[in-house]
């Protein structure tokens, strides 16, 4: 069978779960039917005409890779789903054509002049809607507007994926190695200008920027220890102006009929004392998030994996000599959360930050962690641990009581090179050890290190 076939065939397979589950919410939930609309365009300020151009709610992405505005599904209980498709007369400007057409055959395809066409179609009962524009729920005259109960449902129907969205995830990765490959050879060719990394991963990638799932990361040196560094430079930096050494944390994806992959990497390039400590990191980071990926367990908390990943940077932060108190000292004394600050991952899919896998708050002391479910044959989730020198987060460890425990002169050695991040994505395929799919490993299989 071709890649194609085998795409199509599993498409056909999700299109039909996704009926029976859908049947199922709406009846658990007294609605007859529900109309997903797939998003409007929205102004860049209201005192202007410019629009950004539309991303598709993901309830509607979930069954048509469509990114065009004013789409509407409507999904009944039983029977083929409608898509009406608005005819767009504008010569202005027209939506981008779907890189496939596998779903299409699926739904009866209806096209309307208007959404206000659609009002007299819509099925009889108690219809729901589901979208971000509310005033086209109001134009069709429908009230039931993203009623809690059944998006939850809906909701939780994207947690656990089915084999075409992770054919869809194995593609993003795919096209985000690409870029990754790019912007590694660029900065190993002495590129140090974050703008010209940032357009040659777009060019490798062929995708327009607001097609990227997330605004790429690109950042050298001092800047990796902004976490979302997006304000990149248009000159070449300090160390690259002086041939000095100098780090790039690249974070970046690329989408596939709306899924997403969420890639982290980290190099260093040049040599010097510091740079041969960072560069040690970087490989001692490298080795703990590999054994991160390896702890994966279906059944355990994602929380733990989390605690494991600060127990692991203790460990690394006392070997290195960072800290001068052991591995379990930094953690008990909430030092390795001044240098790692976030969480260790989250749900992965048609958002970057999808949903489903954190319903419940995580700890105190591990405010941004956006994964704390347990984990589940079916899940896809990012494994991303980080080791950073932000002097905003370390001055109060500076000036604390606690400050005898960290070596100063070789944090203020490092902070030029500004953090590190890894970060895969996995796929929980079954529930045996060794049953956990790395999507990105197998088209990036270095996480960082010397160039
Ligand atoms: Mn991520």
């Amino acid at each position: 069978m071709s890649a194609d076939e085998t795409l199509d065939r599993a498409y056909a397979d999700h299109v039909a779960a996704l009926r029976t589950a859908y049947a199922k919410a709406l009846a658990a939930h007294g609605f007859d039917a529900v109309v997903i609309h797939s998003g409007s365009a929205r102004k860049r300020t209201d005192f202007d005409d410019q629009y950004w151009p539309v991303r598709p709610v993901p309830h509607f992405q979930h069954w048509a890779a469509l990114q065009e505005p004013d789409a509407l599904l409507v999904v009944r209980a039983a029977g083929v789903p409608t898509l009406y498709r608005v005819t767009h007369v504008d010569f202005w400007e027209h939506p981008y054509a779907p890189e496939r057409e596998h779903f299409f055959a699926h739904f009866d395809v209806r096209g309307v002049a208007s959404v206000d066409a659609v009002k007299g179609s819509l099925p009889a009962g108690r219809v729901a809607f589901v979208g971000d524009d509310l005033a086209r729920a109001a134009q069709l005259g429908l009230d039931a507007v993203n009623p809690a109960g059944l998006v939850r449902d809906l909701d939780a129907l994207r947690v656990t994926k089915s084999r075409y969205e992770v054919l869809c995830l194995i593609e993003a990765n795919r096209r985000a190695a690409r870029g990754h490959d790019a912007v590694l050879a660029a900065f190993a060719a002495g590129e140090g200008v974050e703008l010209a990394l940032h357009l040659a991963y777009l060019g490798a990638t062929s995708q327009d920027d607001p097609e990227t799932p997330y605004k790429n990361i690109v950042a050298l040196g001092s800047n990796a220890a902004t976490l979302h560094h997006v304000s990149y430079g248009r000159r070449p930096t300090e160390p690259t102006r002086a041939g000095a050494a100098e780090s790039l944390l690249l974070d970046a994806g690329a989408t596939f009929l709306g899924y997403c992959s969420d890639i982290t990497r980290t190099w260093v390039r040049g040599r010097g004392e510091a740079a041969g400590v960072f560069r040690g990191l970087v490989d001692a980071m490298e080795r703990s998030q590999r054994a991160l990926c390896d702890a994966v367990r279906v059944g355990d908390g994602y929380e733990a994996l989390h605690d494991r990943s600060h127990d692991q940077l203790g460990a690394l932060l006392a070997e290195a000599g960072v800290v001068r108190c052991s591995g379990a000292e930094a953690v008990a004394k909430g030092i390795t959360r001044r240098f790692y600050p976030h969480g260790l991952g989250h749900s992965l899919g048609l958002q970057c930050h999808d949903v489903g896998c954190a319903l419940t708050k995580p700890r105190g002391d591990n405010p941004f962690l956006r994964n704390t479910s347990r984990i589940a044959v079916g899940q896809v989730f990012t494994i991303e641990p980080g080791l950073y020198f932000i002097d905003a987060l370390l001055r109060p460890l500076r000036e604390g009581p606690d400050a005898g425990l960290v070596d100063w002169s070789l944090v203020d050695a490092l902070t030029p090179f500004g953090g590190i991040r890894i970060e895969d994505d996995l796929f929980v395929a079954g529930d045996a050890p060794g049953a956990v799919e790395n999507l990105t490993r197998p088209v990036l299989p270095v996480g960082g290190g010397q160039v």
